[in-house]
């Protein structure tokens, strides 16, 4: 049964990974240096267009979990705090070796990295240090990770491969399994780099880029620049970019999402995560909402303070940039939502005024109908399935952004 995607959160010590975290969930994981010592996992939220949206029943669309505005549907998807890795991690410095771990069950990882270069390689407060080694050591401490794991056993398997007359791909997904990889992720790997020489007579070169491959496979990367609020950040944020692909690449900072999520809930400040609107008391005056949208009053010192993170941060960036973060994880992943409803025609609703798209489930790319079956109903036998305009669907069909993503199931022999 496929697993529900899953999202690590890497990085330094300090670096904003609980922040981040909690600015995209309602849960307190503690914040302050070295904090997280166990795993965290918490529910975020994953804004993707909802079906709702297509039909012009927005109005009616009451998601189970999560929440729809306007077609704007928030998600619930799993995110892994995982605690602050160090250089050396690999070799169990910092209590690396758990912490990598952790990320075995990942399927995408965020690195959230300090770019205001106010904290050094191990998190410890500085000024100055420069974030764009980070990224690359960080990356090397996952690949040497799994590469030391491997070459462990490497004589062993050397010989096994050889003497069952296995093939490359399952002789490593044998050793990858732990990763949760798959036998698709590691034929992609070996497919892409089209090495010549037999798997008995790889050198460590060979193995070495095979691990990077596969590492790029199994474990898509987006690299969170965060506390762009700080006035160091903008030097970073131009060297980083030049050096990375810009698609990797997204702008935050948590510490204003989770101020203004705060405010909000206190009922100071009416605010659209993810956006960069953000109406007080006296805004929503000046825009003629009687009663300033029944807001609290502001004191100087909190006016200020949003007045400032909207200069440093909404205006320049276009919002506080965590919300992209996950999104641009999904984008990596292909991940598709899937909208299982009772009747395909009212979309889940038997009468004109029920709720619409109640459910929605969220599956990796290459998914196909009858895997989405056994997430959504276990092993309740299936008759056939029906999509969109009530047309029967081919359970071996595969479901897209736009195709075959409504979807009813019928239940019988
Ligand atoms: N200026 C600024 N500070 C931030 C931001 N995000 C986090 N911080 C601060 O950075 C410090 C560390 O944040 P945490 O979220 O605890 O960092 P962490 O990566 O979880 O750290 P460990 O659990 O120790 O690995 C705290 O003082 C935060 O307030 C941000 O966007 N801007
Ligand atoms: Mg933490």
């Amino acid at each position: 049964m496929p697993r529900d995607p899953l999202i690590g959160l890497v990085g330094k010590p300090s670096s904003g990974k609980s922040t981040t975290l909690n600015s995209l969930t309602d849960a307190t994981s503690k914040v302050g240096h070295f904090t997280t010592i166990d795993p965290q996992r918490a529910i975020g939220y994953l804004q993707i267009s909802c079906a709702c949206a297509r039909y012009s029943l927005s109005a009616r669309c009451k998601p189970n979990y999560g929440s729809c505005i306007n077609g704007r549907r928030s998600v619930p998807i799993e995110l892994l705090d995982v605690a602050g890795l160090v250089p050396g991690a690999h070799e169990g410095k910092g209590l690396g070796n758990k912490f990598l771990d952790d990320l075995r069950h990942a399927d995408a990882l965020v690195h959230v990295v300090d770019v205001s270069g106010t904290t050094d390689a191990e998190g410890k407060a500085t000024r100055g240090y420069d974030p764009s080694q980070d990224i690359v050591w960080l990356r090397g401490e996952v690949v040497r990770w799994i590469e030391g794991n491997l070459m462990e056993k490497w004589g062993g398997v050397r010989r096994r491969h050889v003497a069952t007359k296995a093939n490359p791909v399952e002789t490593l997904q044998n050793q990858f399994s732990g990763y949760g990889s798959t036998p698709t992720i590691v034929a992609r790997t070996l497919d892409k780099l089209k090495i010549k020489e037999p798997l008995e007579a790889w050198t460590q070169e060979t193995i070495s880029t095979v691990v990077n491959a596969f590492t790029d496979e199994k474990f898509p990367t987006v690299i969170a620049l965060n506390k762009i609020d700080h006035p160091d950040a903008d030097k970073n944020i131009a060297k980083i970019a030049k050096m990375q692909d810009p698609n990797s690449i997204v702008l935050c900072s948590a510490i204003s999402e989770v101020f203004l999520r705060k405010l909000a809930k206190q009922n100071y400040v009416r605010y659209v995560e993810g956006s960069e609107f953000v109406d007080t008391r006296e805004d929503l005056i000046e825009l003629r909402e009687a009663d300033g949208g029944g807001l609290k009053e502001l004191d100087e010192k909190l006016k200020t303070r949003i007045e400032n993170l909207k200069d440093m941060v909404l205006y320049r960036f276009g919002s506080t940039g965590v919300v992209q973060v996950l999104s641009r994880a999904a984008d990596l992943l292909g991940l598709v939502p899937v909208f299982p409803v009772k009747n395909i025609h009212g979309f889940g609703a038997s009468s004109s005024n029920d709720a619409v798209f109640r459910d929605c489930v969220l599956v990796k790319k290459g998914t196909t109908i009858r895997d989405v079956a056994r997430k959504v109903m276990g092993d309740a036998p299936l008759a056939y399935v029906e999509g969109a305009g009530g047309v029967r669907v081919s359970e071996d069909e595969v479901v897209e952004i736009g195709k075959n993503d409504i979807l009813s199931y019928k239940v019988g022999r």
